[in-house]
């Protein structure tokens, strides 16, 4: 079931029906068993008609589904991210740093975004006006509750400069966080499963309306289990709203590869969806 936080409300989709919940955010999804609770609405909630359901998900109408929540995000967990940085890195002499942080008990996890700098699907991502080098990164998003417990999935776009994070690795947080730096949505995927190791992750960037890469892979290429992320994030930390934790990026375009203004990035994951986020920079900066 699909739960999408919209400018009309929230809207569940559950087996080809669409219902509106009328509750907090915040509450609504910050509680074990998500999925169950959600079908139990469904006996008593009002329907709505397909025509309604198109005008409550129309463009622009959908915003990421987070409210108070944090947004952390792995890094280094799959090969692609490993080897790309590494690359990236050799100047700076950093290489060895991801070499190892890949194979080592303790994951790396570091946070990407409070919720003003999330962008919803459909909306604007930034590139930094000071990063000659910028990608997307997509990513499967956990929803976790604040017990602790995954409730459901997301897609994550984690916006990287490549050139500052490339010229030292202490520049990690500038090159992560910044206005606008992280996509969501675009809605939550609930499920009290295991999203599936077969599930494909596939990531289009469009340049004038025309495909300029595209590539794609399954999670069964991550190197560590959901629990063992989500055991480390919690170990010293609580969310009393919950948290979503990008699980780290599967796909890296190629070396020559950088971001222009106006490139739309369309990131796709099965049972999800598919996030849009258009790439602009942050107007307040273009004049500096
Ligand atoms: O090590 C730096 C960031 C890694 C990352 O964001 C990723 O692997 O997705
Ligand atoms: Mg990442």
């Amino acid at each position: 079931m699909k739960l999408y936080n919209t400018i009309k409300g929230i809207l569940l989709e559950y087996n080809d029906a669409s219902f509106v919940i009328d509750e907090p955010w915040d509450t609504l999804i910050n509680r074990d068993d998500l999925e169950w609770y959600l079908k139990a609405k469904t006996k008593s909630a009002t329907q709505l008609t397909d025509a309604i359901k198109a005008k409550w998900l129309a463009d622009g109408s959908i915003l990421s589904p987070i409210s108070r929540q944090e947004v952390w995000a792995a890094g280094v967990t799959y090969l692609k991210s490993r080897d790309a940085r590494m690359e990236e890195s050799q100047v700076s002499g950093a290489a060895s740093l991801y070499d190892r942080v890949y194979d080592a008990e303790r994951p790396e996890l570091f946070f990407k975004a409070a919720a003003s700098r999330v962008s919803g699907h459909g909306q604007q991502v930034y590139i930094r006006k000071d990063s000659a080098w910028n990608v997307p990164e997509p990513e499967l998003t956990l929803f976790i509750n604040s017990k602790g417990n995954i409730q459901g999935y997301s897609i994550g776009n984690d916006m990287s400069s490549r050139s500052i994070e490339g010229e030292n690795a202490l520049y990690l947080p500038q090159a992560k966080i910044y206005e606008k730096s992280a996509g969501l949505g675009p809605c939550l995927y609930v499920s009290s499963a295991h999203i599936g190791g077969e599930t494909a992750i596939k990531l289009n960037i469009k340049r004038n309306g025309n495909i300029i890469f595209n590539d794609e892979t399954t999670v069964s290429r991550i190197k560590r289990s959901f629990d063992e992320l989500v055991s480390y994030l919690y170990s010293e930390m609580s969310f009393d709203y919950g948290c979503f934790l990008m699980t780290g990026t599967c796909l890296v375009p190629p070396g020559e590869f950088t971001l222009n203004v106006g490139d739309v990035i369309e990131i796709s994951i099965d049972k999800i969806g598919t996030l849009v986020n258009t790439i602009a920079i942050n107007p307040k900066h273009k004049s500096n």
